[in-house]
């Protein structure tokens, strides 16, 4: 019988950890065929929670859970773990500066990174969700100096598949046809997503909308989806982001062809961004890694967006630089 590959989530006792699991157990990342152990990391008060949930995987009988690890040990979460989704951070709270912020989070990421480069498997993954999700898996990548890098990824997926429902409803087309969008820059405000070039339904998209829409409606909508989510909602974007993870690890493991989607991967320096830093790039899966789809033309536009997000990206890095964490 195969071996079960190892999936670790932290933060499983909280929302989006309880919206993932389920989905994870059922073959939704890895496929049908492929059994799956699953651990579930917390910090002590949240442990009952994610016991809970571990008893609740057990009632749904799935036929490819051989087994399921409750913990608040890093140690023994990331022991032989194939592919880590960190999702438990640190979120900000009342009158938080921003480097109280980096700080907290630095104190979680560092620890997590350093356990994974201990007890991780050759051939881990790691996506990071919690925010600052881009410098939270800068943080993580630089204590684990015994894993490429490039095993380090953050989501901006959830923007990326936001902008692609955005686009597709005021082209009416649907989701499948639009092809070459991408999200660039930070999981924040500043992100970019890039329309010019995409294809809806083979046709290009710069064609078929006016900049005024893009700079005025599109663009904000996107960025600010989150906080559209949480005034209608009364809370913050949770199955969402959930599908979202998936959907990025789904794609990095199994790679996706000829087509493209954005995450945050560490920059070789394409684009003029600065070597280093884990930035949301156009990327392919190729052979299980991420490649960031290379030489497209930038306009003045996005190069001034791009480079905007970028500063925010630089500044956070210095900043946590700057405390140590780097
Ligand atoms: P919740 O507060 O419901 O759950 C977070 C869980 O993490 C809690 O149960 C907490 O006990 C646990 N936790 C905290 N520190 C931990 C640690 N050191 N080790 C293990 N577990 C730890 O938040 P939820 O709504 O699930 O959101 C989780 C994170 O995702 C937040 O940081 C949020 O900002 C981020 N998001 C990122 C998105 C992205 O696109 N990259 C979108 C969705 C979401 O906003």
């Amino acid at each position: 019988t195969r071996q079960p590959v190892r999936v670790t989530v932290t933060g499983a006792g909280g929302q989006i950890g309880y919206a993932l699991v389920f989905r994870i157990a059922a073959g939704a990342l890895l496929g049908t065929t492929t059994p799956i152990h699953l651990t579930l990391l917390e910090i002590p008060e949240g442990v009952k929670a994610a016991e809970g949930t571990a008893l609740e995987l057990e009632d749904c009988a799935f036929d490819l859970l051989r087994g399921v690890t409750v913990t608040d040990d890093p140690a023994v979460a990331f022991e032989g773990v194939n592919i880590a989704v960190l999702v438990g951070s640190r979120p900000r709270g009342p009158g938080m500066e921003r480097a109280d912020l980096l700080e907290a989070n630095g104190r979680i990421f560092g620890p997590q990174g350093t356990a994974i480069n201990a007890g991780g498997a050759d051939d881990v993954r790691v996506l990071v969700v919690g925010n600052p999700a881009n410098t939270n898996a800068l943080i993580a990548a630089a204590h684990a100096p015994d894993v490429p890098s490039d095993r380090f990824s953050a989501m901006t997926r959830l923007d990326h598949n936001r902008a692609v429902g955005q686009l597709a409803n005021h082209l009416d087309v649907s989701v499948g046809a639009i092809h070459g969008l991408t999200v660039w820059g930070n999981h924040s405000a500043s992100q970019y997503p890039d329309v010019f070039h995409a294809t809806a339904g083979g046709r290009a998209v710069r064609e078929l909308v006016d900049e005024r829409w893009l700079a005025e409606t599109f663009i904000p909508r996107v960025a600010q989806r989150g906080s559209e989510i949480i005034a209608v909602r009364g809370g913050s974007s949770v199955a969402s982001a959930a599908n979202a993870a998936i959907d990025h690890v789904r794609d990095w493991v199994t790679g996706r062809g000829v087509d493209w989607t954005s995450a945050g991967v560490v920059s070789d320096g394409s684009y003029d961004v600065p070597a280093g830093l884990v930035c949301s790039f156009p990327v392919r899966s190729v052979d299980g890694q991420w490649r960031i789809v290379p030489a497209l033309q930038l306009n003045e536009f996005s190069r001034s967006r791009i480079a905007a997000s970028v500063a925010e990206l630089v500044e956070e890095r210095d900043a946590v630089r700057a405390l140590g964490l780097l």
